[in-house]
């Protein structure tokens, strides 16, 4: 009997804690707010790699030095002109994890196909360590029913 109220004591604090995880990594509190400036120029971004985490919101500010640029995010469908001697942001929260290419959109010399670079949004581990917390719990439970009926 004195077995069965400690499972259910752990289950009890893994429930809570899985629950706790998955409100954290959904909601807006686990995430960070990123500024980000990115320098476009003939022919590349600097950085030409940027890593977010999922759930983050993003602000990108864009700035040139030669010619008119574009941004393009593939996934995210994110437009943007980028003209010389001029700043320019874009907003948006990285809901979408994963790997997605942003290229120039404006046709900006010869090597304007080549302007690419990579978006890398890293997946929300505390989300997904919230779900096997819950999982976790699942396994307690079944273990305590077993124990139970086992001892009859
Ligand atoms: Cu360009």
């Amino acid at each position: 009997m004195r077995h069965r109220w400690w499972i259910l004591g752990v289950a009890a604090v893994a429930l809570a804690a899985g629950f706790l995880a998955t409100r954290v990594g959904a909601g807006p509190v686990g995430a960070s707010t990123r500024v980000i400036t990115v320098e476009a120029g003939q022919w590349e971004y600097s950085p030409g790699i940027i890593t977010v985490n999922e759930g983050d919101r993003v602000t990108l500010r864009f700035a040139t030095g030669d010619v008119t640029h574009g941004f393009y995010l593939d996934g995210y469908g994110i437009e943007q002109a980028i003209l010389p001697h001029e700043t320019a942001e874009v907003h948006f929260v990285a809901t979408r994890a994963g790997r997605w290419m942003f290229r120039c959109s404006v046709t900006c010399g010869p090597f304007h196909p080549y302007m690419v670079g990579w978006l890398r949004v890293q997946p929300n581990t505390t989300l997904r360590w919230g779900w096997i917390a819950v999982g976790a719990v699942g396994l307690a439970a079944l273990y305590a029913a077993w124990e139970e009926a086992w001892r009859r």
